[in-house]
């Protein structure tokens, strides 16, 4: 079927150029077809269904950010199709919802963190951040101050990412934050070059509704605890986990292994390492728990999800699990996020 210009389709759809231009830029409507040479916009006919979606729910004064979400909602699905109507008529109505919450089951947090320097090192190069929508943690390496530095530049680069992303974007919105802090670790390390060791690891996760995006570097890890089991949610990037994965070496080798700290990738000033991401779902009653390698080196995996099955309270979880670690030596600095997911 012939293509339309931008001025057809401009008229056969009731939205202006400079709309169809703004909508392009926000990846609402983005064009069949732009001509290479000449920059021309091409549509097909069949975008005029969406186009008149968005110039009528722009008519009734919705936000373009709501407008996202309602056209990633699966047409077909029909609890979308009631989150539309609900918004409309809350819209309508002159109530104010959260769209993008709304979009899914509404789910909260109740969080605690906990970080101790352990008895042997002089510096603690563990950073964390936990808030309603975001938990981090981050381990640094690089020597004296300077892991500090790293671990804190990247918890500092997700920290804006605690408000209402949409679902649609949590992938996204992880990942850039994540370039984004190589890029100042990058920059850091040519201003000064004491500074060019420097790294960190990185585990985190972000809430929108019951969407839940993960973004993992290293060998700090996530746990999940679902009805009354324990998941690791995350593959550390080791040689160990390397070796392990290809039956070089047994689990009962690992905490012998003289390259057992050895990490396969961070986040530094001169490797472009791809994070893992992954898009989850969370349910009301999991149990999250982030933590740095300070706990899973020196306490064993049935330790630490005995605390977790057991002791109720996130605080005093967490707590738990960052004294078994000291009384296992504390042989490095350990942090311990401990997240339970309740209905909002
Ligand atoms: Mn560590």
């Amino acid at each position: 079927m012939a293509l339309l210009s931008t001025g057809e389709f401009a008229r056969a759809s009731g939205l202006t150029r400079k709309a169809l231009r703004l909508y392009d830029e926000l990846g609402l409507l983005p064009p069949a077809r732009v001509d290479p040479g000449t920059g021309y916009r091409c549509y097909e006919p069949a975008q005029l269904e969406r186009a008149r979606l968005v110039a009528w729910l722009r008519q009734l004064g919705m936000p373009l950010a709501a407008i996202r979400v309602v056209l990633v909602l699966p047409s077909a699905d029909a609890a979308a199709k009631r989150t539309l109507g609900s918004f409309l008529i809350s819209y309508l109505s002159g109530k104010d919802i959260d769209m993008t919450a709304a979009a899914n089951e509404p789910l909260a947090i109740r969080y605690a963190v906990r970080t101790d320097i352990g008895l042997v090192r002089e510096d603690n190069e563990d950073a964390a951040y936990a808030g309603g929508r975001l938990l981090a943690v981050a381990d640094g390496m690089g020597g004296h101050a300077h892991g500090e530095v790293a671990s804190a530049t990247v918890i500092e680069a997700l920290r804006p990412l605690d408000v209402a992303v949409p679902s649609s974007e949590l992938l996204n919105a992880l990942d850039h934050a994540v370039r984004r802090a190589g890029g100042t670790l990058r920059d850091m390390a040519a201003a000064d070059p004491s500074r060019s060791g420097m790294g960190t690891t990185l585990t985190a996760l972000l809430w929108s509704g019951s969407q839940l995006g993960l973004v993992h570097i290293g060998d700090t890890r996530a746990y999940l605890v679902r009805d009354g089991e324990v998941f690791q949610i995350t593959r550390d990037h080791t040689l160990v986990q390397a070796l392990l994965d290809d039956g070089k070496i047994t689990e009962d080798e690992v905490a012998s292994h003289p390259k057992r700290m050895l990490l396969l990738r961070a986040l530094d000033a001169h490797h472009d390492f791809e994070p893992d991401l992954e898009l989850r779902e969370a349910q009301a009653g999991d149990r999250y728990l982030l933590s740095s390698d300070g706990l899973h080196a020196t306490v064993d995996v049935d330790a630490i999800a005995n605390v977790l099955l057991t002791v109720a309270d996130p605080d005093d979880a967490a707590a738990a699990l960052i004294k078994l670690a000291i009384d296992g030596g504390g042989p490095d600095n350990v942090t311990c996020i401990v997240a339970d997911v309740v209905a909002a």
